[in-house]
């Protein structure tokens, strides 16, 4: 609950962009707000070939209080892309940071029940967006990802001993502070499922704090997503993800197995 006269949050969006030029849905980026809060939007060129550059240029140009852009110079995928955006927004005193897909697969007008769940508890760390077919949503998904992303799910709950539902939804928001600090330090050892690593660097500095880890991240059910045609992620991605899991796996399996034994089987 916002008090009059506190300070609005400062809210930075990430958005990593590799080739969007056809796909970055200008107006919808300009048309969103939220009144009690300071929001922005970061984008990360990172080493686009089509008209990118040009488009982030002339939409920092023409709102430069509301949109700053991050070049990089050789395309270093999305982890990275995302790693260097979330640094940058941290040293520009954000309060809290998000990541959002540039075409906006989830809406922004997600955003604002992202940032209630996120202020209702002061512990929360993560909040992030989860695709759950459920009736009255709109959830619209391939058949074949989505059958894979609940299996790829299952596999990351089991490897982090936490019940997460969805783990590769493109729209997470997370509190400012040395846990996230900790989590953005190195680059990731994976171009997609940094998500994963992410979280498995949450185990890794918060394993003996209270609440558990558990309790402060919060997956909220989107009321609207889509598969924007246009995807990067190949099916060689999706094999090559099962195995960057396992070597996720194993690069915190210590912090991992003591989470394990700590929550039973
Ligand atoms: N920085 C960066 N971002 C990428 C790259 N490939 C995809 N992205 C971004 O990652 C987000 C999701 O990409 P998309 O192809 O829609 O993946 P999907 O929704 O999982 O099929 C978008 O914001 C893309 O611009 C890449 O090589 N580098
Ligand atoms: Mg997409």
């Amino acid at each position: 609950m916002l008090h009059r006269g506190a300070p609005m949050a400062r809210v930075i969006v990430v958005v990593p962009c590799y080739n969007e030029a056809a796909r970055l849905p200008r107006g919808a980026f300009d048309g969103y707000d939220l009144p009690e809060h300071e929001l922005s939007f970061l984008f990360v060129n990172d080493g686009s070939t089509d008209g990118t550059a040009a488009l982030l240029a002339s939409m920092v140009e023409a709102k430069p209080e509301r949109y700053a852009m991050v070049e990089l110079e050789r395309n270093s995928g999305k982890a990275e892309a995302v790693r260097q955006g979330m640094r940058r927004a941290r040293a520009d005193g954000a309060e809290l940071v998000a990541f959002w897909d540039a075409d906006l697969a989830t809406p922004l007008a997600e955003l604002a029940a992202f940032i209630a769940h996120m202020e209702e508890d002061a512990a929360r760390l993560v909040v992030m967006g989860a695709r759950v077919r459920l009736l009255g949503r709109h959830i619209e998904r391939h058949f074949y990802r989505h059958v894979y992303g609940r299996a790829f799910a299952t596999a990351v709950s089991r490897m982090l001993a936490l019940p997460i539902y969805d783990s590769q939804c493109g729209a997470k928001l997370f509190r400012a502070g040395e846990e996230l600090d900790f989590a953005l330090a190195e680059p990731f050892l994976s171009r997609w499922i940094f998500d994963v690593e992410i979280l498995a660097r949450l185990v890794v500095c918060t394993a003996d704090a209270t609440p558990d880890l558990s309790q402060r991240i919060y997956e909220v059910p989107l009321t609207l997503w889509r598969d924007v045609a246009g995807s990067k992620v190949r099916a060689t991605d999706a094999l090559r993800a099962v195995r960057q899991l396992a070597q996720i796996g194993l690069k915190y399996q210590a912090a991992l197995s003591v989470r394990h034994r700590r929550s039973g089987p």
